[in-house]
C-alpha cells in the first residue's frame, strides 16, 4: 500500500506512534509518506520506502496567523495525486483530520482517498471537548472513513462527548528489541551511585503530567532514609515548578534533570522505578515503554492506565495526586529488590505479549484493508 502519514512532528505520544507506526509498516513493505511541517523527531531514517513532505507555508502581510490547516490540506492533496496514496493516515484529530477531509474533497473528482483518523486522547479529552471545538472535532469524527482510539477508556471519552462510537480500539505499542532492561550499563555509573535507586519520568512536563508529584514522591521515599534519586527526562512549562519545589524541600542535589532526550530506551533501561502522576492519561505509552524495560510503574489510577499497568502485579496505582501513597509504593520498591525483580518480569512479559510491534501493526494494516474494501464495494455498488 502508500500510505500518507500526518503526525504532529515535534511533540507528543502521537507523534512518536504515527512515526513508528510509519516506520513498522515500511519494514513490512509499504510505502510510507510522511507529510508535516517537520521530519518527525523518532523518524531517524528516511529510506526508499520511507519518505517526507515537507509543508510549506506561505507568508503574507494580511495573514496574521498562518493558515497551516489549509497548507496542510494542499500539501495532501498534491502528494496523494502524485504518489498514488491508497489512504491518508492522521495522528490526532485537531486539525489533521479536517485538513485531509479537506483534501479528499479537493480530488475526489480524480480520486478517492479514504481518511483514516487515531485519536490520542488530548484531542478529545481536552481540546477536542473545547465547546469551541467540539463541533468540528465532531464533523472529523463522522466524515472519516476510518476512526481508532488508543485504549478502551479513549473509545468511551469520545462516545460520551461526542455521541459518536464507530471507532476501533488499536493500542500503543513498542518494539521488544528497542526496550531491553540494562542495568550495567555506563549511563546508570553516570547518573548514580551504585547504592542508589534509580526513579524515572519521562515527559513534556505539561500540567497534565504533574510532574511536580514526583519530587513530592522522592521527597517521601528520602525522608524513611532509603538511597534513591529522581531522574527526570524532558523538558516543558513546568520544568521551573519541579526545580523550585525540590529547592524548598532541600532535595534538588538528589535529583538530575537530564532534559530532552533522543535515547528514551536507554534512560528506561537503567531505571528502577518509573513514575507517572498523571492527571490525565489516554493510554500512557512512556508507561509501556517502562514495562517493557521491566520497570515498575507508580502511577495515577486514571484514563487508560489501568488497561496498561496491573495494579499490584506490573506496578501500582493511586488516585489522582496521592503523593503519600505513590511514595508509599515507591519506598516499598525501593526497598524489596526482589519485589522489583518480580513486578519487572511481570511487565515485560505483560508489554511483549499484549504490546508488541507484530501484535499491533498487522491490526492497523488489517483495519486499512477494511476500510479500502468497504470503499471499493460502495464504488462497484454505485456503478
Ligand atoms: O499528552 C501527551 O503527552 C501528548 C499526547 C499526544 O496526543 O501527542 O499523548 C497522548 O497520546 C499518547 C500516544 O497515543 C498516549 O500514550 C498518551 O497517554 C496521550 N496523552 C494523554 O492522554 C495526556
Amino acid at each position: 500500500m502508500n500510505i500518507g502519514i500526518t503526525v504532529y512532528p515535534t511533540y507528543g505520544g502521537s507523534g512518536i506512534v504515527g512515526s513508528e507506526l510509519g516506520a513498522e509498516l515500511a519494514q513490512r513493505g509499504h510505502n510510507v509518506h510522511f507529510i508535516s511541517s517537520t521530519l518527525p523527531s523518532r523518524l531517524t531514517e528516511l529510506t526508499e520506502r520511507i519518505h517526507f513532505h515537507e509543508v510549506e507555508m506561505m507568508t503574507y502581510p494580511l495573514f496574521e496567523h498562518q493558515p497551516y490547516s489549509l497548507a496542510l490540506a494542499t500539501k495532501m492533496a498534491t502528494v496523494a495525486r502524485a504518489e498514488r496514496l491508497d489512504l491518508l493516515h492522521v495522528h490526532y484529530a485537531i486539525p489533521h483530520s479536517i485538513s485531509a477531509i479537506l483534501a479528499r474533497e479537493s480530488i475526489k473528482s480524480k480520486r478517492y482517498l479514504p481518511v483514516i483518523t487515531t485519536l490520542h486522547g488530548t484531542d478529545i479529552t481536552l481540546v477536542g471537548a473545547d465547546r469551541s471545538y467540539l463541533p468540528i472535532t465532531k464533523y472529523g469524527l463522522q466524515e472519516s472513513d476510518g476512526v481508532t482510539a488508543v485504549s478502551r477508556f479513549l473509545k468511551k471519552a469520545t462516545i460520551e462527548t461526542f455521541d459518536y462510537d464507530d471507532i476501533e480500539v488499536i493500542p500503543n505499542f513498542i518494539c521488544p528489541n528497542h526496550y531491553v532492561r540494562d542495568p550495567e550499563s555506563d549511563l546508570r555509573k553516570e547518573l548514580a551511585d551504585r547504592n542508589e535507586t534509580i526513579l524515572t519520568h519521562v515527559s513534556n512536563f505539561r500540567s497534565v503530567k504533574r510532574p511536580v508529584d514526583c519530587v513530592e514522591i522522592l521527597d517521601r521515599v528520602l525522608k524513611h532514609g532509603a538511597k534513591a534519586r529522581l531522574v527526570m527526562v524532558g523538558d516543558g512549562p513546568q520544568r521551573s515548578a519541579c526545580e523550585y519545589r525540590a529547592e524548598q524541600l532541600g532535595i534538588k542535589q538528589y535529583i538530575t534533570f537530564a532534559g530532552k532526550k533522543a535515547n528514551i530506551s536507554d534512560y528506561l533501561a537503567v531505571s528502577d522505578i518509573f513514575l507517572l502522576p498523571s492527571e490525565l492519561e489516554s493510554f500512557g505509552l512512556a508507561a509501556l515503554e517502562a514495562l517493557a524495560c521491566e520497570v515498575p510503574v507508580v502511577a495515577s489510577r486514571v484514563g487508560g492506565i489501568p488497561e496498561v499497568v496491573t495494579d499490584n502485579e506490573t506496578g501500582y496505582l493511586s488516585d489522582i495526586g496521592d503523593v503519600d501513597k505513590m511514595g508509599e509504593d515507591a519506598l516499598r520498591l525501593v526497598n524489596d529488590e526482589d519485589l522489583r525483580t518480580q513486578f519487572g518480569k511481570a511487565g515485560r512479559d505483560s508489554a511483549v505479549s499484549r504490546y508488541s510491534a507484530n501484535e499491533i501493526i498487522p491490526r492497523y494494516i488489517e483495519f486499512y484493508e477494511r476500510i479500502l474494501g468497504a470503499r471499493s464495494a460502495a464504488a462497484a455498488e454505485r456503478s
